[in-house]
């Protein structure tokens, strides 16, 4: 092999023996899906599990990987003929495998004709999403169509050229409706609750308004099943590209580095064909809902809170803060008992080894996942982590002390990105303008800030920020963090949780 060389499917024989290749006959392999978001998550999740199921059940499921906002997928992806290396990283372990399962990449970011194209096909049954949590325009308090935003605006306006992904695919499904009538799954694989209900309650809300029979066809011949995924697959670093070159002697401009651990539990309800994911360790199910609530409260919850109070304390990766023996007690004491005593049963699933073995993932030190990019869109997150928990504990009449710490620290995240606090650090977060317009006309007044942040509705629901116990604890933890001290909100909370069960074990005494 000559030095240096780029991945392509020429190259496949002769990569060295270390790297794993697809054991299928790739030149065969049709389309039969289409991936909205490919990422770094989809190259480590859903693609992997399509390159297993191809190399144990060969059948026409090659996937067309489609991105509608940047990075462009041509220049890496496109120019390797799909293929990449997928790095499993866990400590000193390195695994290598080029994954085969991508067959094709469309760059449809200037127009929204080339992922027409692709999504209106007849060869294409399903589509698997990964557009990250606003990429649905739903309202996160509400799941609802949010239709103030101006994409929905614009695509309500302009139905053949839509920007939005509910615009978009409100469109793919008209256009299928029209030639050749073939039913189509949609997969959502992004960290929302309900996911499949939210999609198929963005999609259908945007074709009720364009009337025309378009929603009851979806209804007819449309699903939309939920899912719960998981892989930690942090944003790829240069480093990581270097990393392949020098190890294995090939560049490679697409790879992808996850974590050994991987689960997708997927709704049973599908139209038309179904990919046997659950002959290659993914599981159909009647009901998600206990999965992604273990998930999203558990490890999502965790990495949430790591990252911005992670950040507040000066640290870099989720590693570096769980590595903070501060932190990590934290986080475990939130976890264990707070978080956990709201979730349901989940077969199979063991609470407390499921909460050690979500730490014992976060302290991976192989997998440099940044707590700036866990805190992005932090506002489209902590419903669903931190939020629905804290509601279920309050209307069980139980503490929220330690759950209310990580919600005061996405706050601070944000107001110490604003100006009047010195622009700390740069942020991404659809509702970043907003609460830097309330810390500037607020000042630094805690109980100000606080209940200007816990009036925007389209986060916290009005029952929950209007709750006293709820507010009280997430002021008194802003002021803190707002601090010199940052820390001290953390250490006071625990030291707060240890005197309330003393209180409590007195009285039942
Ligand atoms: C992370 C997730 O960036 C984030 O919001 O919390 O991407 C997380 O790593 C995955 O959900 C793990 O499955």
């Amino acid at each position: 092999m000559n030095a240096l060389e780029t991945l392509s499917p020429a190259l496949l024989e002769r990569l060295p023996a270390a790297v794993q290749t697809p054991s299928y006959d790739r030149t065969v392999l049709a389309p039969g899906m289409a991936h909205l978001g490919v990422g770094a998550f989809h190259r480590c999740h859903q693609a992997e599990y399509t390159d297993d199921l191809l190399s144990i059940r060969f059948d026409r499921w090659g996937v067309v990987g489609i991105n509608i906002r940047p990075p462009g997928l041509a220049d890496t992806l496109g120019r390797q003929g799909g293929l990449y290396t997928r790095l499993i990283r866990d400590n000193s372990l390195i695994e290598a495998r080029v994954i085969g399962s991508i067959v094709g990449v469309v760059d449809s970011q200037a127009s929204a004709a080339p992922a027409l194209h692709v999504l209106s096909s007849p060869d294409i049954d399903l589509v698997t999403l990964t557009v990250t949590e606003k990429g649905y325009c739903h309202i996160p308090s509400s799941g609802e169509l949010d239709s103030r935003h101006p994409d929905i605006v614009h695509d309500l306006a302009n139905p053949a050229t839509p920007r939005s992904v509910p615009g978009l695919l409100a469109r793919a499904l008209e256009l299928r409706r029209a030639t050749h009538g073939r039913p189509l799954t949609l997969l959502s694989c992004d960290n929302i609750p309900t996911n499949g209900i939210i999609l198929a309650n963005v999609v259908r809300a945007f074709a009720e308004r364009r009337g025309n029979g378009l929603a009851e066809w979806i209804e007819a011949n449309a699903a939309f099943p939920s899912a719960m995924v998981d892989r930690i697959a942090p944003a790829v670093t240069q480093d990581d590209l270097d990393s392949v070159e020098q190890w294995f002697g090939y560049r490679d401009a697409a790879v992808a580095v996850g974590e050994p651990f991987r689960q997708w539990v997927i709704e049973h309800k599908f139209a038309g064909r179904v990919p046997r994911w659950d002959l290659v360790g993914a599981s159909f199910v009647d009901d998600v809902t206990p999965f992604e609530h273990l998930k999203m409260r558990v490890l999502n919850g965790a990495q949430t809170t790591l990252a911005t109070l992670g950040v507040l304390a000066g640290l870099e990766h989720t590693s570096d803060a769980i590595a903070d023996p501060l932190l990590a007690a934290f986080v475990r004491r939130m976890l264990v008992e707070e978080t956990l005593p709201t979730l349901p049963t989940v077969p199979g699933i063991e609470p407390l080894a499921y909460v050690e073995q979500s730490l014992g993932r976060l302290r991976n030190i192989a997998i440099r996942h940044r707590n700036h990019q866990i805190a992005t869109d932090g506002s489209q997150k902590i419903v669903q982590r931190l939020l629905n928990p804290i509601r279920d504990r309050l209307s069980q009449g139980e503490s929220i002390g330690l759950l209310s710490v990580p919600v005061a620290g996405w706050m601070a995240y944000l107001i110490q990105a604003s100006a009047r606090f010195g622009r700390r650090w740069p942020v991404s977060d659809p509702f970043a303008g907003k609460v830097a317009a309330i810390a500037e006309a607020t000042g630094d007044d805690a109980q100000a800030l606080a209940a200007g942040i816990l009036a925007i509705d389209t986060i916290f629901d009005p029952g929950l920020a209007a709750n006293d116990i709820f507010r009280r604890a997430v002021t008194s933890a802003l002021g803190e963090l707002l601090s010199d001290d940052p820390m001290a909100a953390v250490r006071h909370s625990l030291e707060q949780a240890d005197a309330s069960r003393l209180k409590r074990r007195a009285q039942s005494a």
